[in-house]
């Protein structure tokens, strides 16, 4: 087991520019661009207008594909919370960092390693002002919080909001709501909960205005749409009741807010903006025509994610690709446009896939293959599902349900796959790098005395008004 100190050392030797590759010589504008990651929870790939989605109402993100691009192929490379965040902020599959399994507890001794250099530590070097604005769940004991990985500011929950004494099923420390390093406010209730969309939002907002005149890098993972859901009673009526849809519209406002924002300061033409989700939609939510969703086999719903990216001058509006993109592609994606270059003292499994993002004629996916964890592998249409020693396998052109399993008919390409997947199972093995542990992790909040609700935080502070306002309830559309 590594002792902190290390680790933190380590952090800091690696925060070396050093350690980056060579600038590309892609010729950037003088000005680099602003960047903003909206990182959704468990959102299903059917649950917004530009997906298909009938039931939600997401004006903004309609508005967004208008002017951007949709990606109908892109994945994410994890099922939970924390590998998927490990994934994204790597350029890695979680396997590679060590980081897959389970997700992260309130004081638990695992976190991402700070030896491993994020997005953020890359914007960094660039001169980006960097935050983080939602449910981190990479580590909440100091050594593994948002400013050890990158991020100048952070305002959100250190984990999922399930994790709360609101959930009996385990005795959990009350939820924190954090600013930088410190517990400034908590969660205990329905209402508080209610207000996390927007607590999120507002610290976006204020965010981008503060940075408007140097480059930014906003990282938004909301801790919509997860459960537990709590809703406004007026925002739940005028979704007709259904709190995840109320919670589904109230992310769609959030996007209209920042993209607003965006605008409102001229920024638009200098501002990348990324909508997608970290994982397959869990209870309630939809998968569109895709087979599964959060957990379970690697069928299409656990892993594809609705995605849009914007940015109006740079990226055509009303465009599409159908080529993969991936999270693990973000990493050196934006390094690229912010002429940074990657590390090159590690394995990046991610591409550059900036061609399809500024839709080059003819741009094609870097990925060849890519792998779902180590239970799945596409190669163009083909796709093994491995459940247990039984592989699955599927046409994704004719069949994007996943509805046939064609193993018996082509066994060649079956064989061929699933020798693809035992190697990069190996491979995963041989080249695998460590999550970092703690001696003796601490809950970053065991009383709450003192302590103001987030509510009151946000200077809301009548709170029983409030509760009168409040439809507390699990999705009721099951
Ligand atoms: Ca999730």
């Amino acid at each position: 087991m590594r002792h902190f100190n290390t680790i933190i050392l380590a952090s800091i030797l690696l925060a070396d520019s050093t350690v980056f590759a060579k600038s590309n010589k892609t010729s950037i504008s003088s000005k680099l661009p602003n960047i903003v990651f909206i990182f959704i929870d468990d959102m299903g790939y059917g649950d917004i207008g530009p997906f298909g989605s009938t039931q939600n109402k997401t004006p903004h993100l309609d508005q967004m594909a208008k002017e951007g691009i949709v990606f109908s192929n892109f994945y994410v490379s994890s099922t939970a919370s924390t590998p998927s965040r490990s994934a994204l902020l790597t350029g890695c599959y979680a396997e590679r960092v060590g980081m897959e399994g389970d997700v992260v507890f309130p004081a638990d001794k695992r976190g991402l390693n700070p030896k491993e250099i994020t997005i953020a530590e890359i914007l960094k070097s660039k001169g980006y002002a960097t935050g983080c604005f939602g449910k981190w769940h990479l580590g909440d004991q100091p050594e593994f919080l948002p400013l050890k990985q990158g991020f100048d500011e952070y305002s959100g929950i250190p984990y999922s909001n399930d994790m709360w004494p609101g959930n009996t099923k385990r005795n959990w420390p009350p939820l924190p709501f954090m600013k930088d390093n410190k517990v400034v406010a908590y969660i205990p209730d329905g209402v508080n909960q209610a207000l996390l969309c927007d607590a999120v939002t507002d610290a976006t907002v204020d965010f981008i205005k503060r940075h408007r005149n140097n480059p930014f890098f906003a990282y938004v993972p909301h801790a919509y749409v997860h459960q537990p859901r709590y809703t406004l009673h007026e925002r739940a009526e005028k979704a007709d009741g259904n709190v995840f849809r109320a919670q589904v519209e109230e992310v769609d406002g959030s996007v209209g807010r920042i993209l607003a924002t965006i605008k409102e300061l001229g920024l638009s033409e200098n501002t990348l903006v990324f909508f997608t989700s970290d994982n397959g939609g869990s209870n309630g939510t939809s998968m569109g025509p895709l087979r599964g969703g959060k957990g379970g086999p690697e069928y299409e719903g656990h892993k594809r994610v609705p995605t849009i990216a914007w940015w109006p001058g740079r990226i055509s509006a009303n465009s599409m690709t159908f080529e993969i993109g991936a999270t693990i592609d973000i990493l050196p994606t934006l390094a690229g446009i912010a002429g940074a270059g990657i590390p090159d003292d590690r394995i990046i499994d991610g591409y550059d896939i900036s061609a399809l993002l500024f839709g080059r004629p003819g741009a094609k996916s870097p990925h060849d293959i890519l792998y779902y964890g180590t239970g799945g592998v596409r190669q163009g249409k083909w796709k093994l599902v491995r459940i247990g020693d039984k592989n699955e396998l599927y046409n994704l052109e004719t069949d994007l349900g996943e509805k046939t399993d064609l193993s018996k008919q082509n066994p060649e390409k079956l064989q061929e796959l699933s020798a693809q997947l035992d190697a990069h199972i190996l491979d995963l093995n041989k080249n695998h790098r460590q999550a970092a542990f703690v001696e003796n992790p601490k809950p970053l909040m065991t009383k709450t005395d003192n302590v103001p609700t987030l509510a009151e935080y946000m200077g809301l502070s009548d709170i029983e008004t409030k509760e009168n306002l409040i439809i507390n309830g699990r999705n009721n559309n099951k």
